[in-house]
């Protein structure tokens, strides 16, 4: 493959030019570890060939990343003028938002109306938001000894490599630029190879944005070859990385090589809890939107949903509604898509496998099942990864279905007595990402917060997402936070400064 570019028109008409390189120095460079061709989840037809990185190629980036970090025209500009490109870049961003979302919804499957409003609208946000914080990382003054004092200053971590995934393209990458570039590292960014393509336009808009070159390299790869070089590079400092919690284990154990500075947000299996007292109606839907949102593919997904006994038959009977009312399936491009076909195949037959062991265990399937095939409106059902939204009732804790974590449209309902009983239940899991609670007793509300293992918890909602709030995972569900003010702790570090401004040893 020689070209590094290609002329593309989209099923929605949108024309563009979808670079086909690796981004490294600001330029589209060939790859050498093969190609990777993208995918329409919902035809199954090719959208593009693009270059795969070889480890020669991730060496080449990160050379370039680690030259980069100490360039003055990085590292001697102004901490405001930093701010100043990563808001530049938010604009570019706002400025192409159609474009990019038409790529992400095409690539990875999710209606064109969330992959624009909701998104793109966080990309740019999560970049505004970390702009702003440029210039206010300090350090502090410390007393020591009456002809003594420290300092601390907040520095660089130096080259990050960043590992992201399929579910969220550039909403990952922005959570995980935004706060790298503001504490002035250099980066080198590892899309996901089932959706290598919007992360090209963003290098193109990074280097429209005026960041010098080497500041941010974009090197699509497949994981074990370009994912896995990128983990074990010398060079490289820190690795941040969002994906499963197999490839996390793998990612720390390659990371202790060279003791590598690592932030793993991973798996989940988080619950939601639902009391008698609560707001049924607010009950219902946020506990669909919680799972069958954007395909089931969030790692925060509220997938098991725990319903106190006095309710239970009217919450399940509502849940029926709910899906067949709201769960409207069909391609990304027609505007009453609910949920589009899922990112590959590899997840379609994964997820239709543990629909297969749910039922086996012995649940009943209160709705799906399998694939979604029905006939008519602007969606070919004989093509494409489509689910069938499902509900699992007649649950016990020890299936599969309960425990592992399914990435898909497919949610599990238990019943639950007492508060004390479901806390224990809700934790017993070796994840800890998110948790719901829907109650309208505030105490019970704040109490079961605090009990709850998990990074995260909301309480009468689910999927609350913000950049100015940590997200993150506790137990096998990761390492470290993510955005707001914590986000910048992930990627500075402190150095302490000892003064001696006396003469006594
Ligand atoms: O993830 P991987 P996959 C979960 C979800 C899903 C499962 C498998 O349950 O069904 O993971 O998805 C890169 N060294 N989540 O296989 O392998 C890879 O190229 C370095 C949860 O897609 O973790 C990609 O860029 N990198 C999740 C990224 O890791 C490696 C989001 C994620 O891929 C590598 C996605 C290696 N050895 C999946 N192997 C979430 N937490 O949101 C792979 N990669």
């Amino acid at each position: 493959m020689s070209d590094l570019s290609v002329e593309i028109t989209a099923p929605n008409g949108l024309k563009y030019t979808q670079p086909t390189g690796l981004f490294i120095n600001n330029e589209f460079v060939k790859g050498n570890g093969g190609t990777i061709t993208s995918i329409d989840p919902a035809t199954e037809k090719e959208i593009a060939t693009i270059h795969a990185a070889s480890a020669e190629d991730v060496d080449r980036a990160v050379r370039a990343a680690h030259a980069a970090l100490k360039d003055p025209s990085w590292k001697k500009l102004a901490a405001t003028d930093r701010g100043r490109l990563i808001a530049r870049l938010a604009d570019l961003v706002d400025e192409k938002r159609e474009t990019l979302a038409t790529i992400d919804s095409w690539d990875n499957g999710k209606p064109y109306s969330v992959a624009l409003n909701e998104d793109l609208g966080e990309v740019s946000l999560a970049l505004r938001y970390y702009s702003g914080w440029a210039d206010k990382t300090y350090g502090q003054t410390i007393n020591t000894a009456p002809e003594k004092f420290a300092y601390t200053l907040r520095q660089p971590i130096g080259v990050v490599g960043q590992i992201i995934p399929w579910n969220y393209p550039l909403s990952m990458a922005a959570w995980k630029l935004g706060p790298a570039l503001a504490c002035g590292n250099t980066v080198v960014l590892k899309p996901a190879e089932q959706t290598p393509l919007s992360a090209l336009v963003l290098g193109q808009l990074i280097k429209e944005a005026g960041f010098p070159p080497g500041v941010v390299n974009v090197v699509n790869g497949y994981g074990r070859e370009a994912g896995a070089a990128l983990v074990e590079h010398p060079l490289v400092d820190k690795i941040a990385f969002t994906g499963s919690t197999a490839t996390g284990r793998q990612i720390m154990k390659m990371a202790s090589a060279t003791l590598k500075n690592i932030t793993l947000e991973t798996g989940g299996k988080s619950p939601l809890l639902v009391f008698s007292d609560c707001d049924l109606e607010q009950a219902v839907k946020w506990s669909h939107a919680g799972i069958m949102s954007n395909q089931g593919q969030i790692c925060t997904a509220t997938s098991r949903i725990f319903v106190q006994k006095e309710i239970y038959n009217t919450f399940i009977e509502k849940y029926k509604e709910a899906v067949k009312s709201t769960s409207k399936v069909g391609n990304q491009w027609d505007e009453s898509t609910f949920q589009g076909p899922q990112v590959t195949r590899a997840q379609y037959e994964r997820i239709l496998s543990y629909i297969d062991i749910g039922k086996s265990e012995g649940a009943t399937v209160l709705t799906g099942g399998g694939p979604y095939r029905e006939e008519g409106g602007n969606t070919d059902f004989n093509k494409g990864f489509f689910i069938a939204p499902t509900v699992f009732t007649n649950v016990n804790d020890s299936m599969r279905i309960c425990k592992e974590e399914i990435f898909g449209p497919v949610v599990v309902i238990a019943s639950f007595e007492t508060e004390e009983e479901v806390i224990a239940r809700a934790n017993d899991t070796t994840y800890g990402l998110g948790a719901s609670v829907f109650t309208r007793d505030i105490q019970r509300g704040h109490r079961v917060a605090a009990e709850i293992e998990a990074g995260m918890v909301w309480i009468n909602s689910s999927q609350d997402s913000d950049p100015r709030v940590p997200f993150g995972g506790v137990k096998q569900s990761g390492i470290g936070r993510e955005l707001g003010e914590a986000g910048l702790e992930a990627y500075s570090q402190i150095k302490a400064v000892h003064v001696n401004m006396g003469t006594i040893l």
